[in-house]
């Protein structure tokens, strides 16, 4: 179609340059003269050869010009080939990297797919773990409770069982004293009458020493009970630390009396008790307590 147009082209440029006059000697010719050659032969010959040459010439210039066409289009079209091989190569790759990327990205996904389970699994087994751990955690607490309880009641079962062991050893002790002869048990209390006589500190003294004390009277059933014994002895009753404030040896004051008769009349010189006239009543006489006497000692049974 190129070669087409240009065939064309150079025809039309040929028509042209035909019929244009064949030298600038022949345009200043005038037109008369131009009449008067016309029909010379020698004239008609140089035409002829001036159009064969520039007929020779523009087919040169044409294939010249067909060639560089030529030329250019083979340059073009090696040009496009090498493009086009470039182009293929270029896709090749463009293609296999397409793939590979589609090949990764397949095993991205599947990879993705793995960890994903894989994180559900985890997450599940977490909170597993996790109430597991709450679990043994509450647990723990209970028994560190339990435990602080039981160490509490430990420390109380301890000191308690000292306490009892205490009791124990102070009960076998005073069963002890107990089973000795001399003591008589009435109401809540053991009594012992003494077989000796001494004063009333040195009685007292022995009374103590048996873990008990003179006997103290807080009833009249225990009056007539200390009456019974019918023995001039001293009681736990005495005006030692101020004149006329008796007092019981376990420091209580004295409410209810048993005074015989005139009795209490020593004043400073009798500052100690005994039951005397123990054949009535109301038996007490305050006496010297350097007097030597028998004694009674009380033992509290519940204290
Ligand atoms: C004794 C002595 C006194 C008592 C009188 C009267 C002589 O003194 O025991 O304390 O008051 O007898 O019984
Ligand atoms: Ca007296």
């Amino acid at each position: 179609m190129f070669f087409h147009k240009d065939q064309s082209e150079m025809s039309a440029v040929y028509n042209e340059i035909s019929t244009i006059p064949f030298s600038s000697e022949d345009n200043l010719e005038s037109n008369s003269e131009k009449d008067s050659k016309a029909s010379s032969p020698a004239s008609g010959f140089q035409r002829c050869r001036v159009s064969t040459v520039i007929l020779g010439l523009l087919a040169v210039v044409q294939l010249a010009v067909i060639i560089c066409l030529a030329l250019h289009i083979e340059a073009n079209n090696k040009n496009v080939t090498e493009e086009k091989d470039e182009l293929k190569r270029a896709l090749n790759d463009s293609s296999l990297q397409l793939n590979s990327l589609t090949q990764g990205n397949d095993k991205l996904k599947k990879i993705n797919s793995e960890i994903v389970a894989r994180s559900k699994n985890l997450t599940e087994d977490r909170n597993e773990l996790k109430a597991k751990l709450d679990d043994l955690v509450s647990r723990q607490n209970t028994m560190i409770e339990e435990r602080d309880n039981l160490t509490r009641i430990n420390a109380d079962t301890q000191t308690s069982c000292r306490r009892i062991s205490l009791e124990r050893d102070q009960l076998r002790e005073r069963l002890n004293i107990l089973a000795q002869p001399g003591w008589i048990i009435f109401r809540q209390s053991a009594y012992y009458m003494s077989s000796t006589t001494k004063t009333w500190q040195e009685s007292r003294d022995h009374c103590r020493s048996l873990g008990t004390d003179l006997m103290i009277i807080n009833s009249k059933e225990e009056q007539v009970f200390a009456n019974g014994f019918k023995k001039y002895m001293w009681i736990g009753l005495t005006d030692s630390e101020g004149e006329g404030r008796w007092k019981w040896v376990d420091g209580t004051p004295m409410n209810t009396n048993y005074w015989s008769e005139n009795e209490p009349n020593g004043k400073t010189e009798e500052n100690c008790a005994d039951i005397k006239s123990f054949e009535i009543e109301s038996s007490w006489n305050d006496e010297s307590c350097s007097h030597k006497l028998n004694w009674i000692c009380e033992m509290k049974l519940n204290p």
